[in-house]
């Protein structure tokens, strides 16, 4: 068993950087695509069988340090009663915009949220040589699928409805918080080994309003749970002296900004995850390794988790990835190991 991933989220400084890549298993691999040319995504994510071998279809091509559970952050509000789409976002059919939308939400309890899941889990745990990280989408970024109905740049109807209807907006939260903490649970008690809690669309909201409705939530999800914590915030700089009164051990940290600026708010004690840009995948081997190295130096002497700074893009060549990973192990054991 490779535990470096569980060392490294312990604050420990290991003998190799850890990595694995946000949307490690997805449309840049031509397999991941074959199997989506049989089915469509909500089959794939609640069939067993297929969401563990799309899970494990990138570990058998790159020397990655976890695994993540295939699924969406969507896909536990089936249990809710919300109707969804792919295309290839989510799309919310009917999106709530009052307190009688919001009442309708049934929040279930633990294994019935989306026991599909809890399968998969359990299949990967016999098959993985590398922790399995659970996962779920934070209450602010379901939320600006919930309201807004779709994927935005600024989810400005989800940002009027926080500002017109708080008491509807406070009720929303406090369900997604309470479905979220079971579900994680769930995952835990599958075999889950870590948690990532993704909030994607933290950076819409001003300090003010995150404050007021998306970091209690947040804290109330990670509050009970006994596995490493990891929480990713995107484009959240402006957020961090908030996102810091999060207890977790570990911080997601996106491409837009600066890991030497997150140690100083974050502190030594916590691991850092991340920040290479996305983008950088499409650019040429020369500028990938440079990039990287750079990411490497930053953190020598600090605990980290190498990741990308947000997910994945569709058009990333594959042996580009192939390659960013062997840079890293190459770079980091030479500046680890001397
Ligand atoms: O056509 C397809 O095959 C669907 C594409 C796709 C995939 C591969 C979607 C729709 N979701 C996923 C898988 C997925 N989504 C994973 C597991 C894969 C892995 O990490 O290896 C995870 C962790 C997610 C999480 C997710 N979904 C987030 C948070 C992370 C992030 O990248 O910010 C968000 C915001 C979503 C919403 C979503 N679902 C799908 C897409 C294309 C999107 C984002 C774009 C949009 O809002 O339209």
């Amino acid at each position: 068993m490779n535990t470096l991933f569980l060392r490294a989220l312990s604050g420990e400084v290991i003998e190799r950087t850890p990595l694995w890549i946000m949307r490690q298993a997805g449309r840049y691999l031509p397999e991941y695509r074959a199997v989506r040319e049989k089915v469509d995504f909500l089959t794939l994510c609640q069939t067993p069988d297929l969401a563990a071998e799309v899970t494990l279809q990138p570990l058998r091509r790159f020397n990655l340090d976890a695994a993540i559970l295939f699924s969406d952050i969507m896909t536990p509000l089936l249990s809710a009663g919300v109707q969804l789409e792919f295309n290839p976002g989510p799309v919310v059919q009917a999106p709530l915009r009052s307190i009688n939308d919001v009442e309708k939400l049934r929040v279930l309890e633990p294994d019935e949220i989306a026991p599909f899941v809890n399968s998969t889990i359990k299949i990967l745990r016999r098959e993985l040589k590398v922790p399995l990280i659970g996962f779920a989408g934070a209450p602010l970024t379901l939320a600006a699928y919930l309201v807004q109905g779709k994927g935005s740049k600024d989810f400005s109807v989800l940002r009027s409805f926080l500002y017109q209807e708080p008491q509807a907006a406070h009720l929303l939260f406090d369900k997604l918080a309470v479905l979220t903490a079971r579900y994680l649970q769930a995952q835990i008690d599958a075999g889950a080994q870590a948690v990532q809690l993704f909030d994607s669309w933290a950076g819409i909201l001003s300090e003010e309003m995150y404050r007021k409705f998306a970091l209690p939530a947040v804290q109330k999800i990670f509050a009970n749970l006994a596995v490493p914590r990891i929480y990713f915030a995107q484009d959240a700089a402006h957020l961090w002296p908030a996102i810091k009164s999060i207890d977790v051990e570990g911080y997601g940290i996106d491409w837009r900004t600066s890991l030497n600026e997150a140690r100083n708010i974050f502190g030594n004690q916590k691991t850092l995850q991340g920040n290479l840009d996305p983008a950088i995948l499409k650019a040429n081997k020369h500028v990938i390794r440079h990039h990287a190295d750079n990411i490497l130096q930053t953190m020598q002497k600090t605990s980290h988790i190498f990741n990308l700074g947000h997910g994945i893009e569709p058009d990333a060549p594959v042996e580009h990835v192939s390659y960013l990973v062997e840079c890293v192990h190459e770079i980091s054991k030479q500046i680890r190991q001397g």
